[in-house]
């Protein structure tokens, strides 16, 4: 960053910030980030490629100045792996990163606060992190992470808008016992009890339009296979661009885990973890970024994300867009996950166009 221009920062909460000065001093500011953070056993590309690019815009700068600052963010945290709730790093820059957030802990009793106190940074200081009212606008390059653009031979997208999102637990607890000595009819097997129910997550999934649920993660103790599991804790997370039907898919899963427990005489918990509403994202910059894709010499397909990214934070309090860039096999969240150079040859070209174009833009309105 500092090579490129940009004095370079670490802020309270570990987001990396870059800023690019304008021609002065009171000029608007853009920034432009993704997150550094990813998940287990995750592909090179996922968050990193937001900030790199942005990286390669100030240098195609090259000390030009413009008529509004660029602040390049690579946000600290964003997937929610440790804390089980995500985007820490741009819910510090809207103040919305609270005591709620900063008192969640990790697996081994950490809490956020206290992580990025170990970190060396200043969790009292968060306040410190938020943008201010110069900040006008928010642009984020990432990887689609799917397979639309692939399926369309299409190498950049522009997002309109980010499917909503409900991450949570279910946890069932029954009786522990002995494998070998307990009849069937006398258990309470919470793994038993899981998997009827991860059952079920797909097939409500798999039977309602645009709708996705997982469960990725399952916890089971004690854990010995010769043992009945008296413990299952099964992640779950559920997504659609209308928050309507998310809800009610959520709520109808939540239901059908309480009454399987009940058939099943195990006790049932559901914790909920994240509650991200579906967002639209800036039409005004959204236009900008598909003529400035066009003007890189390629047709944007405007699409949905079934991903959630630092975007959807920053969209309820700036006017904020996404440039998606082509997933080969649609693969992401896995070490396959790969870019054509060409792809990113052509979002770095339609970034400078889209600055070029909001530079005109601000000039032209302050002119
Ligand atoms: O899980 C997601 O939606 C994103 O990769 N953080
Ligand atoms: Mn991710
Ligand atoms: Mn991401």
């Amino acid at each position: 960053m500092e090579d490129a221009g940009l004095s370079a920062s670490l802020d309270p909460v570990g987001n990396l910030r870059g800023l690019y000065p304008a021609r002065t001093r009171t000029a608007p500011r853009l920034i432009i980030g993704s997150h550094l953070d990813t998940v287990p056993d995750a592909g090179a590309f996922d968050g990193i490629l937001g900030v790199m690019i942005g990286l390669a815009l100030i240098e195609h700068l090259n000390g030009t100045r413009l008529s509004f600052q660029i602040e390049l963010v690579g946000f600290s945290e964003e997937e929610g792996v440790r804390f089980k709730t995500p985007f820490i790093g741009s819910r510090t820059l809207v103040r919305q990163a609270g005591r709620d957030l900063l008192s969640r802990e990790d697996a081994n009793g950490i809490t956020v606060e206290q992580a990025i106190a170990d970190f060396g940074l200043r969790p009292d200081r968060i306040g410190d992190a938020a943008i201010d009212s110069s900040a006008f606008g928010f642009l984020e390059f990432h990887i689609e992470q799917g397979p639309v653009l692939e399926s369309l031979d299409r190498s950049l997208g522009v997002v309109n808008a980010i499917a909503g999102q409900t991450r949570g637990e279910i946890i069932f607890s029954g009786s522990a016992n002995h494998a070998g000595t307990t009849p069937m009819h006398l258990r309470r097997d919470a793994l038993a009890g899981a998997s009827e129910w991860i059952g079920h997550v797909e097939d409500i999934a798999r039977s309602t339009r645009n709708l996705v649920a997982t469960v990725g993660r399952i916890e089971v103790a004690p854990g010995a296979g010769n043992v009945i599991a008296g413990r299952a804790c099964m992640s779950l997370d559920i997504r659609h661009s209308d928050d309507e039907i998310r809800i009610a898919a959520t709520k109808t899963l939540v239901d059908l885990a309480h009454s399987i427990a009940q058939q099943r005489r195990l006790c049932c918990e559901w914790r909920l973890d994240l509650e991200q509403a579906a967002v639209r994202l800036d039409p005004a910059l959204s236009d900008m970024a598909v003529e400035a894709v066009r003007a890189a010499g390629t047709d944007p397909v405007i699409m949905v994300s079934g991903a959630g990214h630092d975007a959807m934070i920053l969209a309820e309090h700036i006017p904020s867009s996404m440039i998606f860039l082509r997933s080969p096999g649609g693969v992401s969240h896995h070490p396959d996950e790969t870019v054509k150079i060409e792809d990113v040859h052509d979002a770095i070209v339609a970034g400078i166009c889209f600055l070029n174009s909001l530079d005109e833009v601000i000039t032209g309105t302050n002119a």
